[in-house]
């Protein structure tokens, strides 16, 4: 079944009708319980140059409510009609942090791991996937840019830095395109169009681990999913 919607504006001469198909699905994740105290990040002395604020562990980023942030969000079953990817993520490396924490990638979607610093940061991606290869890689100069991708599902392919011992960060590499990381209050949005069925909806937080729930969607749905994950002991 699809829905048209009419369009005006300015700059159109007439209407035109759009069509618009498929479910959408948001909703948040909050976090149970009390997470340990994350812990203050000691800094070699060049890193420390750049920051002065003391930073710390980014192992529960949770809102004054309770919404969890850097969970990701996905169907774990793969629905036909995925767009191809047309955006270019970056993992950044910013003041000897990596930005983001948690993002995610399509298959074989070229992303970009950046070195914002003006000292040396080595790349380490240690995937567990079969196909998806490990690298490790010097970006010894500021500004440095390298392109990789990853051909295979993965929740989530953990990278470090072998100079810096704290430096980590996740990436979530899906095959479709109805995936999302919770914001800093929890929320989530996934992209629109998600062909009617049903499916499995997976919330997956590197220290509160998973939950996930059955959905049932129709076309033109707007779906509220949410989720509630615990503190680990
Ligand atoms: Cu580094």
């Amino acid at each position: 079944m699809k829905r048209y919607i009419a369009m005006t504006g300015a700059a159109l001469t007439a209407a035109v009708a759009l069509p618009v198909s498929g479910a959408d699905i948001s909703g948040r994740v909050t976090l149970k319980g009390t997470p340990p105290p994350e812990k203050k990040i000691e800094f070699d002395a060049t890193c420390g140059k750049l920051h002065t604020k003391d930073a710390f562990t980014r192992h529960h980023v949770v809102s004054p409510d309770g919404g969890l942030a850097n969970v990701f969000v996905y169907i774990k079953e793969t629905p036909p009609g995925s767009k191809p990817p047309t955006d270019t993520p970056v993992l950044d490396q910013v003041n000897c942090l990596y930005e983001p924490y948690v993002m995610g990638v399509r298959t074989n979607q070229p992303f970009k791991i950046k070195n914002s610093d003006p000292l040396m940061h080595n790349v380490h991606a240690t995937p567990k996937v079969p196909g998806n290869k490990e690298f490790n890689i010097g970006q010894p100069v500021q500004g440095m840019v390298t392109e990789k991708n990853f051909p295979n599902r993965e929740v989530l392919v953990r990278f470090k830095c072998d100079v810096h011992p704290w430096m980590f960060a996740y990436v979530g590499v899906m095959d479709h395109q109805w995936w999302a990381v919770t914001d800093k209050d929890g929320k989530f949005k996934l992209p629109g169009d998600l062909p009617a069925g049903t499916y499995t909806l997976v919330a997956y937080h590197l220290k509160a681990g998973e939950a996930s729930q059955q959905i049932t969607v129709a076309d033109t749905d707007k779906k509220e999913v949410n989720f509630t994950l615990e503190v680990k002991p």
